[in-house]
């Protein structure tokens, strides 16, 4: 996902119905609506005076943080990892998913054995994550897969890893339809992976 200045809110690439069984349409329009469009909002306005910062993708800014002004640092870390991650959170949501397919069925297989190791990894780095944070797919320049899990808007591209694909493990994510049930959320999730959008992702990774 190429996203630039100034930063809109995509649409959600399904009805706000279509994942009911697993994310309700209150949750998805409080997470999608308000919440994404608050980091969006905050980042525009962080980098409304940095000219400098308005000319870089987002992709760059959060490749690297050193390189950010002091005075903007955080707030390109924290909202600027809001935005893309919740850019890849939705678009990595289907109402309609497949299995993984391609090169990144390869990847996934030489990286985990089976389709059943990864998502027992990832669970488990869901459920493992104290706090608020995501756990990711996500692979590094020679397209080895493996997961990570980030605290807050921390983004895996700041730590040289390319995200593929990520849970948002907040509590804003799933409070509404799942409360403190974090793993019923992450398994429902996990029924409604866009494996399409995930292979896109994984064939685009570019290292800045
Ligand atoms: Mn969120």
């Amino acid at each position: 996902m190429d996203l630039r200045y100034p930063y809109q809110l995509p649409p959600l690439p399904y009805s706000y119905t279509a994942l009911s069984g697993a994310i309700s349409e209150q949750t998805l329009h409080f997470h999608h609506d308000k919440h994404f469009q608050t980091y969006l909002d905050n980042l525009n306005t962080a980098l409304s005076d940095a000219p400098e910062l308005q000319s870089k993708s987002l992709i760059q800014l959060l490749s690297h943080p050193e390189d950010l002004p002091e005075g903007k640092r955080t707030a390109v870390i924290n909202n600027g990892g809001g935005v893309y991650n919740h850019a890849l959170y939705f678009a990595g949501l289907t109402p309609c998913p497949i299995t993984p397919a391609g090169t990144l069925r390869d990847a996934l297989n030489a990286a985990f054995g089976t389709l059943e190791a990864f998502q027992d990894k990832l669970r488990t780095a869901a459920l493992a994550q104290f706090g608020s944070g995501y756990a990711f797919l996500v692979c590094d320049r020679e397209g080895r897969l493996s997961i990570q899990k980030t605290a807050n808007q921390d983004s895996p591209l700041s730590s040289g890893a390319w995200p593929v694909l990520c849970v948002d493990v907040w509590e804003h994510a799933y409070y509404l339809d799942y409360q403190n049930r974090r793993a019923a959320y992450v398994d429902r999730w996990m029924e409604h992976i866009n494996w399409d959008c995930a292979a896109q992702q994984y064939s685009k990774r570019s290292f800045r």
